[in-house]
Order: structure tokens, then C-alpha cells, then sequence
């Protein structure tokens, strides 16, 4: 049967595959959905340490499904207000309330919301090859899935504003020169690096992971001194767990640490 996002448990790893490809995995209804039951399933199952986030074909995601949009086929314009509220809002709150890494590998071009969802995750890989679009202004739309938000905080107004405005293809090296993402990998080996590290954060100490990334995810909203209170919250939190205990001994004992994600 096809399903419009293949999902995978292994090694801890939830891999959430896009998988439209012959529409450059755009998203319509069904892919929304399975994608927000994967996330779901990464939030509830123990056994999901990380997620790793990529496309199938020679797309990684190519924004909203167009052909659902189709002016010629209703009368009255959608209220998009109610399709980012009901569909893609979600996705993006779902990635960065995930108290687990993501690490999204962007295998082909991302254009409107597949950009800005990428640019959502926490580790961002992308292929040699691959293009970051903010297609939205070539139809009359603004950046979503948290793109006015996300673009400014990684590349400052400057840049945000000219690839908003203009929709120029941004290519991945560029992309990382400006600190949009973390690596640029080629072609044929992003799929085998993207799931290295994937496995390797899964065997880290995932709940001082989850702990990281809230800490820093909350940072733009904050005072330095509403950051350091929350560091010394979330030390007291981390220092409890049985992972700290682990990480201090194994270090004291020169041995790789055997971190149970608690
Ligand atoms: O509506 C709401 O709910 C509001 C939310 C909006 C969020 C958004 O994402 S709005 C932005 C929507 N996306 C776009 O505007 C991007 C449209 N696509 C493109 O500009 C280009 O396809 C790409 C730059 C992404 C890739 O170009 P290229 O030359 O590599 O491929 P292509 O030939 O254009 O596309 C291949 C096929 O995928 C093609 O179908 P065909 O001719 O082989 O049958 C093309 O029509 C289809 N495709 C690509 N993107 C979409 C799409 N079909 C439907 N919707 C798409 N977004």
C-alpha cells in the first residue's frame, strides 16, 4: 500500500520518509496527517531517541500541493489562515516541543513550507545538490511554517528579507557559509551520514538532549538573566538523571558511556 510518509523504527531512530515523490513530496491532506502521527508516534514511544527527517526521490519537499489549490476548481478563495492553523502549524510546534533531536536531511530542493520545515529541525543536513526556496512570494504568499520567525534568527534580516522577497534559490553550500544549516554532505552519502548521526545522538543521554534543545529554542525569548535561571532549573533537572551519573563514571573509568536516555 502507498503511504505518503514512510515510517521506520530502527536503532532508536524514528526515520519519517516524505514520500510523494513524483509531486516533489508536496504536501496535500494525507501527507499532513501521516506526518503529524509520526511526530505523535516520536513524542509517546520510549523507543524513539531521535527522528530523522528526509524525502524520498529527487525532492526533499516542495511546499503545499498546488493542485489542491486550484482557483479554477472552487469559487470562493480557501481561508489559508485556517489550513496553516489546522495543518501546518502543528508540524512545526510538534518538531520543536519534541523533547528528542531531529535531524532533517534535505535531499533535494525544499521550496515554501518543505524549507521552512526543514529549517524547523534541529540539525539541518543537506545534499550538495539541494535548493532552499521561499517560493511563497512567486504566488502572493508570505513565508510559513515559521519561516518569518526561523530565516531571521539563522541569517539575520538582511538575507531573510532578499530570499523572502525575491524566492531566489538558495544553494545548501551557501546555505551553511551563512549558518542556515549545520552541513552540506554529497549526494550519495547524505542518506548514510544523516543516519550516523542520527544513531549517534539516539544512544546519547536523550532527556539532557530534550533539555538542550529547550534551553536554546528558548533563548531567543529571553534575558540573560531569564536564561541563566533557566539554565540552573534545567542543570538541577539534568544532574538528577541517571545519565549524568553514567556519563561522570564512565568518564572517571575511560570507558565509552552507556547511556539510557533517562
Ligand atoms: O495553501 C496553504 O495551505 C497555505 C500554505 C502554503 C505553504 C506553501 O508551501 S506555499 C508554496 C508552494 N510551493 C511552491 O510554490 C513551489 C512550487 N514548485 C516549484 O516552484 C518547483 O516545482 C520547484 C522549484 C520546487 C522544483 O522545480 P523543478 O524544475 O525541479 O521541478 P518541477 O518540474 O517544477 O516539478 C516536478 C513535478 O512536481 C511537476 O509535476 P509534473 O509536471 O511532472 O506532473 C510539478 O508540477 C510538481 N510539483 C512541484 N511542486 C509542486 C508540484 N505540484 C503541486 N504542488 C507543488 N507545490
Amino acid at each position: 500500500s502507498h503511504e505518503s510518509v514512510a515510517i521506520k523504527l530502527e536503532e532508536h531512530v524514528l526515520h519519517l520518509t516524505l514520500n510523494r515523490p513524483d509531486k516533489l513530496n508536496s504536501f496535500n491532506v494525507d501527507m499532513h496527517l501521516a506526518l503529524r502521527a509520526g511526530l505523535t508516534q516520536a513524542a509517546e514511544d520510549p523507543a524513539v531517541r531521535a527522528v530523522l527527517l528526509t524525502g524520498a526521490g529527487r525532492g526533499f519537499c516542495a511546499g503545499q500541493d498546488l493542485s489542491e489549490r486550484n482557483p479554477a476548481n472552487g469559487h470562493t478563495a480557501p481561508d489559508l489562515g485556517e489550513t496553516i492553523e489546522q495543518y501546518y502549524n502543528p508540524l512545526v510546534r510538534q518538531i520543536r516541543e519534541l523533547d528528542k533531536p531531529v535531524i532533517c536531511a534535505v535531499n533535494g530542493v525544499a521550496a515554501g513550507a518543505g524549507a521552512n520545515l526543514a529549517l524547523a529541525c534541529d540539525i539541518v543536513l543537506a545534499a550538495r545538490s539541494a535548493r532552499f526556496i521561499q517560493a511563497f512570494s512567486k504566488i502572493g504568499l508570505i513565508p510559513d511554517s515559521g519561516g518569518t520567525w526561523t530565516l531571521p534568527h539563522l541569517i539575520g534580516e538582511a538575507r531573510a528579507k532578499a530570499l523572502a522577497l525575491t524566492a531566489a534559490p538558495l544553494d545548501a553550500s551557501t546555505a551553511a557559509n551563512w549558518g542556515m544549516i549545520w552541513q552540506v554532505i554529497e549526494d550519495d552519502q547524505l542518506q548514510i551520514r544523516a543516519t550516523e548521526l542520527a544513531r549517534e545522538l539516539a544512544k546519547g543521554p536523550t532527556f539532557g538532549l530534550g533539555l538542550i534543545k529547550q534551553a536554546i529554542q528558548t533563548a531567543a525569548s529571553s534575558t540573560l538573566d531569564q536564561q541563566l535561571e533557566l539554565e540552573r532549573k534545567l542543570q538541577r533537572q539534568a544532574g538528577c538523571s541517571e545519565d549524568y551519573a553514567e556519563g561522570v563514571s564512565a568518564f572517571l573509568e575511560k570507558r565509552p558511556a552507556a547511556f539510557k536516555g533517562k
